[in-house]
C-alpha cells in the first residue's frame, strides 16, 4: 500500500536518517516539507501523498506546522532532536508490550530507551499489545507510573497520547 510506503519514509528520514531523504533537521526535529516532497518524488512517490499519510497514520506519527510548512516525526528518533513535550503527571499505572525473550534483562536493568530516547510507555493494555505483537506473542508490563512520578521521575506526554520516560527501574514493573 502507497500510504505505507510513504509512511515507512517518513519515519526513516524524520527519526533516523535524515541525510538518506537529503533533509535537515532543525533542533526540534523540522524539516521543511518542500525538502520532503522533493525527496518523495524522487523515490517515484507522488507528493501530494505527504499531507493524506500524515493525516490518516494510525499512530499519529508525524504532526505538520500550523502554516503547514514544516513536518516532524511525534517521537521515535534516533538522531539527536529536543521534541520538548510537557512533562506531565502520568496516571497510576502505564503499559509497556514487549516480549518473552526481553524479560529477564528488563526485570534486572529495568526498561531502557535501547535505540530510541526515551521507554516509550501506552495508556492502556490493549495498545501495549500491539506493541508487543510487533515482535512476537506479546507480553504486557504494567507500570507504576504514579509512584515513579512521586519519586521525582520525570513523564512526558506527547500529543498522540505515547507517555515517555528516561528509563523505567525494575521495582515499578509487574507483568500483568
Ligand atoms: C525492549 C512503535 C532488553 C522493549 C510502537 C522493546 C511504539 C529491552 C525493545 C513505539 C530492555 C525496544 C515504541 C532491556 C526495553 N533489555 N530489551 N533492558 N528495555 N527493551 O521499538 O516500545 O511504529 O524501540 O520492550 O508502536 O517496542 O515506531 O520500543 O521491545 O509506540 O510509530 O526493547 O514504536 O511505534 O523497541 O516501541 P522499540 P517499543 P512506531
Amino acid at each position: 500500500m502507497m500510504a505505507q510506503k510513504v509512511s515507512k519514509l517518513l519515519s526513516y528520514w524524520l527519526r533516523h536518517s535524515p541525510d538518506a531523504g537529503n533533509l535537515t533537521l532543525d533542533g526540534s526535529g523540522w524539516a521543511k516539507v518542500e525538502s520532503v516532497k522533493a525527496s518523495l518524488a524522487r523515490e517515484g512517490i507522488d507528493s501530494a501523498l505527504l499531507e493524506p499519510t500524515v493525516a490518516e497514520s494510525d499512530k499519529q506519527r508525524f504532526e505538520l506546522s500550523d502554516d503547514g510548512t514544516r513536518i516532524r516525526a511525534r517521537q521515535g528518533h534516533s538522531v539527536s532532536v529536543d521534541l520538548s513535550w510537557p512533562i506531565t503527571t502520568p496516571p497510576e499505572f502505564l503499559y509497556h508490550g514487549t516480549i518473552e525473550r526481553f524479560l529477564e534483562a528488563i526485570f534486572s536493568e529495568g526498561l531502557k530507551p535501547m535505540t530510541r530516547h526515551h521507554v516509550h510507555l501506552s495508556p492502556d493494555a490493549e495498545t501495549a499489545a500491539r506493541v508487543g505483537a510487533r515482535r512476537g506473542p506479546a507480553v504486557i508490563l504494567r507500570v507504576a507510573a504514579g509512584r515513579m512520578a512521586n519519586q521525582s521521575l520525570i513523564f512526558r506526554l506527547a500529543s498522540n497520547g505515547v507517555w515517555l520516560t528516561d528509563t523505567v527501574p525494575p521495582r515499578f514493573i509487574e507483568q500483568v
